[in-house]
């Protein structure tokens, strides 16, 4: 293990399994009957507003019946011991991460409990259930929709995680099946500035060969070990 200032850690449904939300490409991966890419669509929202808003709240709805597990823990700890840089990347929109107490956060694909408005932009954090045409505050357009980065859409933050990757010396990818873009990409931009790539996941994913180490296990297990392995430096 190399000396170690900068870490960029990127998480995907897998962390959350344990936690008992299901992940996109799992068994259980579909959300009452639909998959995620035919839900998660501008032409959807559009085509059936009614549907996409639903979707969003039950998953938003789910997130009170579940708690952040080991994994999110002990990235939590990561966060509040380690002395260098560090920035997680989530691919993830629900909040287990800011449960578990991780402060040096992001969410690429944005977020469950947060709305926004399709005329002004203007976001506000939304606990509950948000129908079609909800009123914006700021703007008075009812136009309210769910803070979610859908595909073909772009993903927030992006310059700041660029950033990240070209000044990181170690890249960890918790988690995600690497089928994703542009966060699937990450590693190899990563590997591009030189820095080490770690995989944490079940089973190999679809950018495992990018990596220069993979270890495959449950979040639950791996992470924490790894966490520990880290600071122990
Ligand atoms: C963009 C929203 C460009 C919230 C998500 C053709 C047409 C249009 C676009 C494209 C196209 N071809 C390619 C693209 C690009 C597209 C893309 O990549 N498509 C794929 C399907 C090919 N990407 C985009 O559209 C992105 N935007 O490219 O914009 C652009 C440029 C300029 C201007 C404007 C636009 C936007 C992508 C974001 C889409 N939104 N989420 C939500 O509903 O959740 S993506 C969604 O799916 C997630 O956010 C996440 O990113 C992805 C799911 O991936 P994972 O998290 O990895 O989950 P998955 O189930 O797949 O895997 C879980 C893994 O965990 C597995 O490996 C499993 O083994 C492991 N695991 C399970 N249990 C455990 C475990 N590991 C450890 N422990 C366990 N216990």
């Amino acid at each position: 293990m190399a000396d170690y200032r900068n870490i960029v850690i990127l998480t995907g449904a897998g962390i959350s399994a344990e936690s008992g939300l299901a992940t996109f490409r799992g068994p259980g991966g579909l959300w009452e009957g639909h998959r995620v890419e035919d839900v998660c669509t501008p032409e959807a929202l559009a085509h059936d507003p009614a549907l996409v808003h639903r979707f969003y709240d039950l998953r938003r709805a789910a997130l009170a019946a579940v708690a952040p597990n080991a994994a999110h823990a002990a990235l939590a700890r990561l966060d509040a011991e380690w002395p260098g840089e560090l920035l997680i990347v989530t691919q993830n929109v629900d909040d287990l991460h800011e449960r578990a107490g991780t402060g040096r956060l992001l969410h690429m694909h944005g977020e469950l409990t947060s709305a926004l408005c399709a005329a002004c932009d203007a976001r506000v954090s939304w606990p509950g259930d948000l129908p079609p045409k909800t009123p914006c505050a700021a703007c008075g357009a009812p136009a309210l929709r769910p803070d979610i980065v859908f595909f073909g859409e772009m993903p927030y933050q992006m310059e700041r995680i660029e950033r990240a990757l070209a000044a990181c010396d170690l890249f960890v990818s918790i988690g995600t099946s690497g089928a994703v873009y542009p966060a699937a990409g990450f590693v190899q931009t990563a590997r591009h500035y030189g820095a080490e790539t770690l995989e944490l996941n079940l089973e190999p994913s679809g950018g495992s060969g990018w990596f220069g180490e993979s270890r495959l296990g449950p979040a639950g297990v791996l992470v924490p070990a790894w966490v520990d392995e880290v600071l122990a430096r």
